[in-house]
């Protein structure tokens, strides 16, 4: 598809950018979307290196200098809407974002998290999966909401935690399933099979999403 057509799509990172490159990736591959910037509040994050090989603005707005998160969120707002997004995709964004920015995203923000929300919510999730002894464990796709990996979960996938795991070894597993589901998630919305309702509802197809949709295994 052509760059005129594609939906843009702004990401916002904190680190090693895998699931953006899983998302240049599909661009590559024919996707109908365009990663148009990349954005990090981390100096340091790889993810900007995967931006620059890729020719995409690779910002930095690095949270210490504001005094709180509301003027940082005013001024993160700002940035990404200078570079007119469609859709605003966290991968690995790892600050939490004020009720106000998100609003402004409203159905146009999806964030992918390490578990089977509505578990684990928060930090550390392989590590929690471990210590409560889950035998699956996993990674979900949602529209972001003023709460914290509360907003409505879209599609997941799911892997086995086996018994030799540790939090490195589970957090391989669930990351290479992400690795399918963002550009899988990110191409519904882009072909404008996936939205939000005016009442918070996710539908995929014109239909309510009563369930997160899962991702077959390939193995
Ligand atoms: N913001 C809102 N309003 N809603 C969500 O659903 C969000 C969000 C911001 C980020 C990603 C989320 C995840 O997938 C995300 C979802 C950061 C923290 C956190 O505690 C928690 C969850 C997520 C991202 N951050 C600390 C903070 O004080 C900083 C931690 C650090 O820098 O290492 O912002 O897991
Ligand atoms: C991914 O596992 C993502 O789900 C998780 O961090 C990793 C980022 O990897 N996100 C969070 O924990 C958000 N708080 P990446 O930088 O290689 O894409």
């Amino acid at each position: 598809m052509s760059e005129q057509q594609a939906l843009r799509v702004v990401v916002l990172i904190s680190g090693g950018g895998s699931n953006l490159q899983s998302l240049l990736d599909a661009q590559i591959a024919g996707a109908p979307f365009a990663v148009v910037a990349v954005i990090s509040n981390q100096a340091t994050a790889f993810g900007l290196e995967r931006a620059r090989q890729h020719g995409i603005p690779a910002l930095v707005l690095s949270h210490r200098a504001y005094p709180d998160r509301a003027s940082y969120d005013a001024d993160l707002q700002r940035l990404i809407d200078s570079h007119a997004p469609d859709l605003v995709v966290l991968a690995g964004f790892m600050r939490i974002l004020t009720p106000a920015l998100v609003a402004h995203y409203r159905g146009r923000m999806l964030n992918i998290h390490p578990s089977l929300l509505p578990k684990f919510q928060g930090l550390h999730t392989h590590e929690r999966a471990l210590a409560a002894g889950e035998r699956e464990h996993g990674a979900s796709v949602h529209f972001v909401t003023a709460e914290l990996d509360g907003g409505p979960v879209i599609v997941q996938a799911r892997v086995p935690v086996v018994a030799s795991d540790t939090a490195e070894t589970l957090a391989a597993r669930v990351l290479a399933q992400e690795h399918r589901l963002y550009p899988l998630a990110v191409r519904w919305f882009a072909e404008g099979r996936l939205r939000l309702d005016d009442a918070g509802r996710p539908r995929c197809d014109g239909r309510v999403l009563q369930m997160p949709l899962v991702l077959q295994s390939d193995s």
